[in-house]
């Protein structure tokens, strides 16, 4: 008898424990901050917890901070930020690899996995077609799916003043509104200068929430396979350095790898 009864007590506590774990989960909202530097991904990540949690000193380091807001358990993780006029293809094959690494290790920190990008872009300055290839070019170094799963948040909505966000994307023209069209329209606007105005933030996580709810959930990046070092490698007794480690160095490139050896040997 005692049996029975402890094992219904079991069953009746896994149960309780499992619709709360459920209800916990549902509640909880993972969000990583993209976009290029200077563009509010802090101010942002601040807005959303409704205090001063992201340093806005610049950082190429990934943060995370959690707090609970309008009854949801959000984590916000703010990726480091790129330059938003330095193509990948001109930037060095290391400084590519790092980015990627720190772009998959902001996801890493949203286990186990973010229910959505806000792609930040500031509101008070021109969206050029430079701009958009660059930040296409990050955006995808977590694979092209990625875009199923972004929002485009602009910052600096004091500065719009009365102007409705959809006039300045349509005033900005066809660039700006090409962006807005891969993430399907999902958009939303942050005056990060107002963080007493809630509705903006609850706004904003409902829109996550409709987004999680047609994906049917967070989503994974592959994880790209780290290539092979080649900064350093020996050769004939020599210690040589690849051709980025040399532009690293201001160092001028030999032209023949005999030249070349003889010239950093160690
Ligand atoms: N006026 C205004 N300034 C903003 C807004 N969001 C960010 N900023 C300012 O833009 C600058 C860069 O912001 P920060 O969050 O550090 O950008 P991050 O480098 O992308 O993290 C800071 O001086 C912020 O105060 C906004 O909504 N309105
Ligand atoms: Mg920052």
């Amino acid at each position: 008898m005692e049996g029975v009864w402890l094992h219904n007590m079991e069953v009746r506590r896994r149960s309780a424990e499992e619709k709360a774990m459920e209800r916990r989960h549902t509640k909880q909202l993972r969000v990583v901050v993209v976009g290029h530097w200077h563009s509010g991904k802090s101010s942002v990540g601040n807005t959303i917890l409704g205090r001063k949690e992201f340093d806005l000193r610049r950082t190429s380091k990934c943060a995370s901070r959690q707090g609970e807001v309008a009854g949801r358990l959000v984590s916000v993780v703010e990726a480091p930020g790129w330059w938003n006029t330095y193509r990948l293809v001109d930037s060095l094959q290391l400084n590519k690899q790092e980015l990627q690494c720190s772009l998959v290790r902001s996801v890493r920190l949203c286990a186990p996995g973010p229910h959505a990008q806000l792609l930040v872009i500031q509101a008070d300055a021109l969206f050029t077609e430079t701009e958009s290839r660059v930040l296409r070019e990050h955006v995808e170094l977590l694979g092209a799916t990625v875009w199923n799963h972004i929002l485009v948040l602009f910052t600096c909505g004091d500065w719009l003043g009365e102007t409705p966000i959809e006039q300045h994307i349509e005033g900005e023209g066809d660039v700006l509104q090409r962006l807005v069209d891969t993430c399907r329209n999902r958009y939303h606007v942050l005056n990060n200068q107002d963080r007493a105005g809630h509705t903006q933030v609850t706004e904003l996580l409902d829109k996550v929430e409709e987004m999680v709810a047609r994906n049917d959930g967070y989503f994974l990046v592959e994880v790209p396979k780290p290539p092979p070092p080649k900064t350093k490698r020996k050769h004939a007794g020599f210690m040589v350095l690849c051709p980025p480690y040399l532009s690293v160095l201001g160092l001028a490139l030999p032209e023949t790898l005999e030249n070349w050896t003889h010239c950093m040997s160690v």
